[in-house]
């Protein structure tokens, strides 16, 4: 039997990495998914829109892709769950609708995957009609989302469904050429500047557009799609640096998101009938893990990647985890069952790990990321 070799290739190496994460909570599925589209088809900008139900965030992905990727709404909410897709200037992730009828809990979901996406750029879709209506809950939501936001995560707002606009008879563009349309453009563009500045957000800008067309795949009816250029303009192109601390805060966000599972899994571990000592002792070992996960967390985000090896190497060897859990669970004379599966839920916090070290940020992934695609 030939013995199964790491692949060579950084980015085939990442990826298998991150195969060997769990993907169990939104979070981690959604930062997983973020980084296998960035590793997959190259790095490119994070791009996400977050918006009221029906504002058409769904409809501009589709305009920007120039196909029918993604299904959008009449009137039904038909964007359910957050979706990350790769085009070709970005990465995009796509939200379901805030406000959405009787959803309350959604802002706070939208929230946690754009936190967990990490986006370069937020938009802010607003439909031309609705500038001015019921704002402030809007407002609320977008704080909730930015304040999960790298520092880096610039925001645009996108004044959408321009069309509709008075006057109704004309709806081909260009929007701003007759004088009624313009002047009623320039006034939703203008009060959604107001009330951004008016709840001090530090907005690049704000741009109208129109992103309506038919699709039946890749093929395209009614196209009234306009002024979408300037959206690509505050993308700027990936650099060695810019890779890099985004990788580097990608996978301290992913050491975040299992520490949190872990913590979570030391508060529902059950033993049959447990004393109070194997409780303690069980939680204690999950703290162990926990602080090692830290370790990586601190050497991610700061300069102590040189220690990273040792400290993973040191807790994590083949066995070393499962057989710390076997050892206490042989002290206390736990049954065998509940301590295997106690066990086998810390091996896989420790190959989770494992897999995290070996996607360290170095320079042949960064440069892997940024080589042209085919
Ligand atoms: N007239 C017009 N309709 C639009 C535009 N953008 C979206 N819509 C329509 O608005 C509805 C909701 O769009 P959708 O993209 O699903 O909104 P989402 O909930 O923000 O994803 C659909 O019927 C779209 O066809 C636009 O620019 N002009
Ligand atoms: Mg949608």
């Amino acid at each position: 039997m030939v013995a199964m070799r790491p692949p060579d290739d950084p980015r085939a190496r990442a990826l298998a990495a991150l195969d060997a994460l769990p993907t169990d909570t939104p979070t981690l599925d959604l930062a997983c998914a973020t980084l296998r589209a960035l590793l997959t088809h190259g790095a490119r900008p994070a791009v996400a829109a977050v918006g009221r139900r029906g504002a058409g965030k769904s409809t501009l992905l589709n305009a920007l892709a120039n196909r029918g990727v993604a299904e959008v709404g009449a009137v039904a909410d038909t964007t359910l769950r957050p979706a990350v897709r790769a085009l070709d200037a970005m990465v995009w992730l796509d939200t379901p609708g805030l406000r959405a009828g009787g959803r309350t809990r959604r802002a706070a979901s939208v929230a946690e995957a754009v936190r967990a996406f990490q986006p370069d750029v937020l938009w802010f879709l607003c439909g031309a009609s609705e500038v001015d209506a019921g704002i402030d809950d809007d407002l609320r939501d977008l704080r909730t989302s930015l304040d999960g936001c790298p520092p880096w995560t610039r925001l645009v707002a996108v004044v959408t469904r321009v069309d509709e606009l008075a006057p109704p008879d004309v709806n081909t563009p260009p929007f701003d050429a007759d004088p009624e349309k313009r002047a009623n453009l320039i006034a939703a563009t203008t009060t959604l500047h107001r009330h951004l500045l008016r709840g001090g957000f530090a907005l690049e800008r704000v741009i109208p557009l129109c992103a309506d067309a038919r699709w039946e795949g890749d093929r395209c009816r009614d196209d009234v799609r306009w002024n979408l250029a300037p959206l690509a303009r505050p993308i700027v192109a990936p650099t060695q640096r810019s890779v890099t601390a985004s990788l580097q805060s990608r996978l301290a966000a992913l050491c975040d998101a299992l520490v949190a599972r872990a913590v979570d899994e030391a508060r529902t571990v059950s033993l049959r009938a447990p004393s109070d000592r194997q409780r303690a002792l069980l939680e204690g070992l999950h703290r162990t893990l926990v602080a090692r996960l830290d370790a990586l967390l601190a050497a991610f985000v700061g300069d102590g990647a040189a220690t990273l090896g040792a400290t993973v190497g040191d807790t994590f060897g083949p066995g070393r985890a499962g057989e710390l859990v076997r050892s206490v669970f042989d002290r206390l004379g736990a049954r065998e069952m509940a301590a295997d599966a106690a066990a086998a839920r810390v091996r896989a916090l420790g190959r989770a790990v494992r897999a995290l070290e070996s996607l360290r940020p170095d320079e042949a992934l960064v440069r892997a990321m940024l080589a042209p695609r085919r």
